[in-house]
């Protein structure tokens, strides 16, 4: 892979979004290799939780490559958006975990990568926004549909309508980021929830971002009818036998 970097530990892979010379901007060749790696790559790999940061200190991504897109015509751009929509889609849909280290900044396509993470994390330096309307555009790997789910319509307004960047603290307070941390601490930060993670029933928490994930679009009934059918994927599961087991015997519980 020319523009990504894969190394995995115990079952957390660390996947480095990597042209730091360009603030890792998502170019059409790099979206191509995203999209290999997590349909092809990834499913072969053991990973649970699968980390992915940006090269270098400045920058998780600075967007889609404005220089590639000025030159697209209006078919080859409705493509690009094809391709972006379709990794976001296969970030959230995946059962592993996925964190967003953002370890800098976070603009435009790279903030719509992150916002389809489960968690993202991001370090002090961070600045998140989606500034397309400065460029002529809107948002369109679905930052405007996932950042109104995370923050709401009014903030979602505001932020994709001012084009504004905003600091890490800013991004906390609205809740479009889990946690802030100094940048030194941002990778251990990223480990040690996934290490937490692993301790659970694997097969529990991937039933648990499918019932949050296709839930969240449903009325509240279906969305409950949802949660009692994973809920009972669940109960059907050798882990659910032995966490319950070793619960009533006084052990950690030994998860498949
Ligand atoms: N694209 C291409 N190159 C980029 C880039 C980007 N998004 N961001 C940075 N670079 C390049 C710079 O051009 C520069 O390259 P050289 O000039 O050295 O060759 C290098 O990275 C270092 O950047 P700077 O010199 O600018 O670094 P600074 O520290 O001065 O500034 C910055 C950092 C992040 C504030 C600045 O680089 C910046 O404003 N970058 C652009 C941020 C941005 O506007 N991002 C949003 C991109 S638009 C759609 C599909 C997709 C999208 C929309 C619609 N549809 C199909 C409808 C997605 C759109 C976007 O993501």
């Amino acid at each position: 892979m020319e523009h990504l970097k894969f190394e995995q530990t115990n079952q957390t892979g660390l996947l480095t979004i990597n042209r730091e010379q360009a603030l890792n901007a998502l170019n059409h060749d790099l979206l191509l290799e995203l999209e290999d790696f997590l349909q092809n790559t990834l499913p072969q790999q053991d990973t649970r939780v699968l980390i992915i940061t940006g090269a270098g200190a400045k920058a998780f991504i600075a967007g889609a490559d404005i220089k590639q897109m000025q030159k697209l015509n209006h078919f080859e751009m409705l493509k690009f958006c094809d391709l972006g929509q379709k990794i976001s889609i296969l970030l959230e849909s995946i059962d592993v975990v996925t964190i967003a280290a953002v370890n800098g900044y976070a603009l435009g396509g790279g903030l719509e990568i992150a916002l389809a993470c489960d968690f993202i994390y991001a370090s002090e330096n961070a600045k998140l926004g989606l500034p397309e309307v400065s460029l002529g555009l809107i948002p369109g790997f679905g930052g405007t549909q996932r950042l109104l789910r995370a923050v709401g319509t009014r903030r979602a307004k505001e932020l994709v309508m001012t084009g504004n960047q905003i600091n890490a603290v800013e991004a906390l307070n609205i809740g479009l980021v889990n946690k802030v941390m100094p940048l030194n601490e941002l990778m251990d930060n990223c480990y040690k929830t996934a290490n937490r993670i692993h301790k659970n029933a694997f097969s529990a928490v991937t039933q648990a971002k499918r019932s949050i994930n296709n839930g969240s679009a449903l009325s509240i009934r279906d969305a409950l009818e949802l949660e009692k059918q994973c809920c009972a994927v669940c109960f059907a599961s050798v882990d659910r036998l032995e966490g319950m087991t070793a619960f009533i015997e006084k052990r950690a519980a030994q998860f498949a």
